[in-house]
């Protein structure tokens, strides 16, 4: 039997040289993600073995593929090689309809670069040489994400005990491949793997992407995009920042000028947007298929302006004020005293968890300079009942540990202070998460806000927490950041793309990269063993890709990239 895998390649309509990674996942493996996370896959002690099941004696730093995030073991067998050919055949064990589909994701990619058939056979049996088989099984111990990857003479062997597993070691296969196997039209082979033999799973089961789509709004595309460049490096939650001051962007069905009025500007006063329904969820589906978990952000109590303007009874002294479109933080507020303020989150929230499969609802928290902090903490404690009444776990920037807020479930603060270089800082905040039990997600302003500056000649972005360089951004490690806070204090790691200076797909990509590698690595890899000297290296090796993808980003001078590759990004 052969899998039908036939659906059309996606496009941004306005750079159609852009290619956007195939997408014929089925449907059900959306279901997956969310009960992944919501397993609690995200604490060190949760997230995948402590040991290495393979020595990492045969690895040669000078010869070993040029992987990101590194794995946890790799042992290169010089002697051997598996070149994808012809006849190559992708076989998937039956029964397994999750790996079926990540099958024929990858059956896709490589279709459009080497133009090969690439039957997706769906068999137990007769799997010999010239084949790729994915297999769902493999040791509990590889966790909820891990996989193994052995390719030989006799082919390429992939096993993980998730369909997620399996998707995370396809995208390490089709960085073991020449870069070229990014095209979208068919290039010249060889199409080899070089011997190998992998042993992956992650350090943290938190691996996120934050995308502020509200001081501009992005297409549809625009963000469909954005999860195939992040899906690459192993990220697995896109946390979408949907309201904020400049503008409201999800259609909410019981507060509709949030989106009709709210919606209808941005940053500079261009026209906005914001997502029908219909559209969000295709936006959380298509997430899925890449194993990704999205997490939807309405700021409050602050960041609200918004919001206010479209419904004047949501202001305490029952004036709408104008639209807002400049750049300052922290001059709105819900009203904490009235109750139409809890019924509006009521209605929204309930809305949007309805919408979203994934369990965290993020609640902003941040910046609320004008709201009294008793004010503050009053709202935050009547807002996370709420968010739990709708089956959800509530997330906040990290101000929200001020409040009292239940550990339970899952709750999340994720904490964006700026952390020291050379040694651990007290920070108030993180202490008071911790004592209450709450895991924080680590986004240290200093070094993983993509919209910093990489230094002041960066055409975009902003520098309030300083110049953030690649090697900066790469150089930190969550648990050694805050006295007091230790590897089991932390769910993972998110690199946040406030949006104030970015209006479209090709600028978010030259903050993103190449620092968001760094990030998803330093999510994902041991610390052991992480250094700029040899991971410069490997970030390298993927600018080719990116130029073959057509892709933006910010050619650092602190990364030797290849000499064709530096020539054409000469900007
Ligand atoms: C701070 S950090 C913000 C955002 C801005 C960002 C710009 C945080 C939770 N809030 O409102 O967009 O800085 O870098």
């Amino acid at each position: 039997m052969t899998a039908q895998s036939a659906t059309p390649r996606r496009r941004v309509p306005w750079r159609s040289s852009w290619p956007s990674r195939p997408v014929t996942l089925l449907a059900a493996l959306a279901l997956t993600v969310p009960l992944a996370l919501g397993a609690g896959m995200g604490t060190a002690a949760s997230a995948g073995p402590q040991q290495d099941p393979v020595s990492t004696a045969g690895s040669d730093a000078t010869t070993a593929p040029l992987v990101i995030p590194k794995p946890v073991s790799m042992q290169t067998d010089p002697g051997q090689s598996f070149t994808v050919m012809g006849g190559t055949r992708i076989v998937v064990q039956p029964g397994a309809q999750a790996a079926v589909g990540v099958g024929a994701f990858l059956a896709e990619t490589l279709r459009r670069s080497t133009g090969f058939a690439l039957p997706v056979d769906i068999r137990s049996s007769g799997v010999t040489g010239n084949s790729i088989s994915l297999r769902l099984s493999g040791p509990a111990k590889l966790g909820a994400e891990g996989y193994r990857l052995d390719a030989t003479h006799g082919g390429v062997r992939l096993s993980a005990p998730t369909a997620a597993g399996l998707f995370h070691g396809v995208q390490t296969l089709l960085q073991l491949l020449p870069p070229r196997v990014e095209s979208t039209t068919v290039q010249p082979g060889p199409w080899t793997v070089p011997g190998v033999h992998i042993v992956d799973y992650p350090r943290f089961g938190w691996r996120g992407a934050m995308l502020d789509v509200s001081r501009h709004f992005f297409t549809v595309e625009e963000v469909k995009h954005y999860i195939d460049e992040i899906a690459m490096y192993k990220i697995n939650v896109l946390h979408l920042h949907l309201s904020d001051d400049q503008g409201w962007r999800i259609a909410i069905n019981s507060w509709p000028r949030l989106a009709t009025y709210g919606g209808s500007t941005e940053v500079g006063g261009g026209p906005g947007g914001y997502y029908t329904q219909a559209q969000y969820k295709d936006i959380v589906a298509y997430a899925a298929e890449h194993f990704i978990t999205t997490v939807p952000e309405i700021d409050t109590p602050g960041h609200t302006n918004a919001a206010l303007a479209s419904y004047a009874e949501l202001n305490c002294d029952g004036t709408a004020p104008p639209l807002y479109t400049g750049t300052d933080v922290g001059f709105s507020s819900l009203c904490v005293d009235k109750d139409i303020t809890y019924q509006f989150l009521d209605d929204v929230i309930g809305e949007l968890a309805a919408l979203t499969p994934g369990p965290y609802i993020h609640i902003g928290g941040d910046e609320a300079h004008s709201t009294l902090l008793s004010d503050y903490i009053r709202f935050i404690d009547r807002l996370q009942p709420i968010v739990h009444a709708h089956g959800k776990n509530m997330m906040g920037w990290n101000e929200i540990a001020q409040a009292d807020v239940q550990p339970s479930p899952g709750t999340l603060a994720q904490n964006w202070s700026l952390v020291n270089d050379s040694h651990p800082i007290y920070d108030a905040l993180a202490t008071a998460a911790v004592s209450k039990a709450v895991k924080l997600v680590m986004s240290p302003a200093n070094k993983a806000y993509l919209d910093m500056q990489y230094n002041p000649q960066s055409p975009y972005g902003l520098h309030w927490a300083g110049y953030v360089s690649v090697q900066d951004s790469y150089h930190w490690d969550p648990a050694t950041i805050f006295t007091g806070v230790t590897e089991s204090d932390i769910k993972g790691v998110e690199a946040p793309l406030w949006s104030e200076t970015l209006t479209n797909i090709h600028e978010i990509e030259y903050m993103a990269f190449p620092r968001l590698p760094g990030i998803a690595e330093i999510g994902w890899s041991a610390s052991q063993g992480r250094a700029w000297s040899e991971y410069r290296v490997r970030l390298a090796a993927q600018g080719p890709r990116w130029d073959v993808m057509g892709m933006n980003y910010y050619p650092a001078p602190e990364v030797p990239w290849a000499d064709f590759s530096t020539v054409q990004k000469a900007r």
